[in-house]
């Protein structure tokens, strides 16, 4: 048995050492695949018993049916048999989809829950299967005929697992225990401000590949003066001299390498007729990969992303990021977890309709459909990992599960022409534990990917003298391409009128992104600016800091907070928040807050600036 995805969790007790810690996904989001989709069974289980017997002993050894976990899928062999649980006796759910918003008991839910998918499958001959994931939140162990397969950790990253060896031909039983408890040294950490949605909450397929194939590629423009394209096509196979190909065929391009010892082919290629991919042209070609009997091929837009000096060129030239933030989540109807295409279409609407060309993917990686509609449509993205306000700092295990997320994060949308920063952090504190942890991941992030921007969401304070004088300085600054940070002057600092003296000191030669600012608001509330929660006090705030942060020198863009309200159990405030952070520009209903359009003003003006 192979497990290409245990997350390994090394820990080192005597000092940091910052060890490498993940071990690779194979890409199988662009091949042929069995969706397991649709109404599964589960059993919520708050003690862990179809785990644990009474003297809190794993079952997994036991011999005795009755004595066996959860994951055997077990039925009575006769009429005196004692097996307490079953699952096709038991509610069912859909996948993909969190168990919050599915099961009125569950809304608060936070444990274990056994997740059972019977299937039907004529594994072909002489080829490897694989079980996809793309997110469990947020431990997943998961088991196939009574066997386990592995176990991962990180409920917002795609993961695979070989199932070659356990995968039968007719009837398979796949069990999962899925548990979201909140853990101190997890990542993120117990205390967020968006709601713990557990579940098997993406896609779930069986994928079946050659007995070597294609494990990865990473294909990006290098120059966009001279059209310079570099690829590196690693197959499941270490061994030198493999063939492998890469074909455009719409600009006529074939290319040819072999691999080295580590299976890895190198490609450097000029592709003089390429149009470049950017917001108002995205242009997307086919991209054909093959070596022996394997084949993908992914739709790609190629363009580059840099910075010189203040200034943030998208394919050399000046781009302004009118962007907008947004949760992974669809409250409308009732929803959470963005579940399917549509939702995440809708997201990316509303976006457009906001005069947006880019969109702060916060507070972990989203759903994998999201940023490819997003590609597609020419939104530009911003990708995070759940290193969210207090992390573990000096915990080797939270670090290595922080840069695991980040490794599965980059390994997935590497290939997106639309993701132009990867975002190591969000308001973390200033302190050297901290920023030792973070500048190892914008270290990881680079040597993963240096085609894109690293980032994270600082933030910023008085200055002592000058009440007026606002500060971002931070060691971590000086690690980062971009120096972003949130602020919330006139919200939870005063109030918005407080920005009209507002003056900045940003000592950096770097472009500078505002990555938060907003204030809450009620749908369908009004009153004077000057009252809390009303829409005129959200959109007043919306014009007073969009006319300050203009002034700032290198202002490259900025994604206020946030597209649409979202839940969270931190936003209590009866016949106001009822469980929803307000400072959605759009309600959980899909209507239009006044600072919509308000933003939307301002973006106008921006486009035309930079048009
Ligand atoms: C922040 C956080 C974001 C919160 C927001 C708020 O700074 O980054 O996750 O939801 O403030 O509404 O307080």
């Amino acid at each position: 048995m192979r497990h290409w995805k245990t997350t390994l969790i090394l820990f080192l007790s005597i000092g940091l050492q910052f060890s490498a810690s993940a071990s690779s996904n194979p890409d199988l989001s662009l091949r042929d695949k069995q969706s397991l989709n649709g109404v599964w069974h589960y059993i919520v289980d708050p003690y862990e018993n179809g785990y644990y017997d009474y003297r809190l002993k794993p079952r997994d050894q036991a011999e005795h049916p009755s004595r066996q976990a959860f994951f055997m899928d077990a039925k009575p062999r006769d009429k005196q048999e004692l097996i307490e649980y079953d699952f096709d006796q038991s509610d069912t759910i859909m996948v993909p989809g969190d168990w919050n918003t599915q099961k009125k008991q569950l809304y608060y839910y936070e444990g274990n829950v056994w997740y059972r998918k019977t299937f039907n499958y004529q594994p072909v001959k002489n080829q490897r299967q694989f079980v996809y994931f793309g997110a469990v939140n947020y431990r997943a162990d998961v088991y196939l005929n009574g066997h386990k397969l592995g176990v991962h950790i990180g409920g917002f990253t795609s993961f695979s697992m070989e199932a070659t060896s356990y995968i039968k031909a007719g009837k398979n039983s796949l069990v999962l225990k899925v548990d979201n408890t909140r853990h101190k040294d997890a990542v993120p950490t117990v205390n967020t401000d968006w709601w713990n949605y557990g579940g098997i909450t993406r896609d779930v397929d069986i994928v079946s590949v050659p007995a070597t194939f294609i494990q990865k590629h990473q294909i990006a423009l290098t120059s966009a003066s001279d059209k310079t394209i570099h690829a590196s096509v690693t197959t499941s196979t270490a061994q030198a001299g493999q063939k492998v190909s890469i074909s455009l065929p719409e600009l006529d391009i074939v290319s040819h390498a072999k691999t080295d010892a580590s299976g890895t082919a190198q490609f450097s290629f000029h592709a003089p007729d390429l149009q470049l991919w950017q917001p108002n042209n995205p242009k997307m070609y086919r991209v054909n990969i093959s070596t022996g009997k394997d084949k993908i091929t992914d739709n790609m837009g190629f363009r580059t992303i840099r910075t010189e000096g203040k200034k943030l060129l998208l394919n050399d030239k000046p781009v302004f990021l009118r962007g907008i933030a947004i949760h992974d989540e669809m409250p409308l109807n009732g929803g959470g977890r963005v579940a399917n295409d549509e939702q995440a279409k809708q997201l990316l609407l509303w976006t457009q309709q906001l005069g947006g060309n880019f969109a702060r993917l916060a507070h972990y990686p989203h759903n994998e459909k999201t940023v490819r509609l997003a590609e597609q449509m020419g939104i530009l993205v911003w990708s995070e990992i759940p290193v969210y306000w207090t992390i573990d700092w000096t915990n080797q295990q939270t670090y290595n599960n922080a840069e695991n997320q980040l490794i599965e994060m980059i390994e997935r949308d590497v290939n997106r022409a639309n993701v132009i920063i990867w975002s190591v952090s969000n308001e973390t504190p200033v302190n050297p534990d901290r920023t030792k942890f973070l500048g190892h991941l914008v270290d990881k992030a680079r040597e993963l990917d240096n085609s894109r921007l690293i980032s994270a969401a600082m933030e910023r304070h008085w200055d002592k003298k000058d009440d007026h004088l606002s500060v971002v300085e931070d060691p971590l600054a000086d690690k980062v391409d971009l120096v972003s940070f949130n602020q919330y002057i006139g919200w939870y600092d005063g109030l918005p009128d407080k920005l009209a003296k507002v003056h900045w000191k940003i000592p950096y030669n770097k472009p500078v992104f505002i990555s938060e600012f907003g204030a809450g608001a009620k749908k369908g509330l009004h009153g004077d600016k000057t009252e809390r929660w009303t829409e005129e006090f959200q959109a007043d705030l919306y014009k007073q800091t969009v006319r300050n942060l203009d002034q700032i020198d290198g202002l490259a863009g900025m994604s206020p907070w946030i597209l649409v309200d979202f839940r969270s159990p931190r936003r209590v405030l009866p016949g106001i928040q009822d469980d929803f952070n307000r400072k959605g520009l759009i309600s959980e209903d899909g209507l239009k807050k006044q600072a919509f359009f308000e933003l939307r003003k301002y973006y106008r003006e921006k486009a035309e600036q930079y048009e």
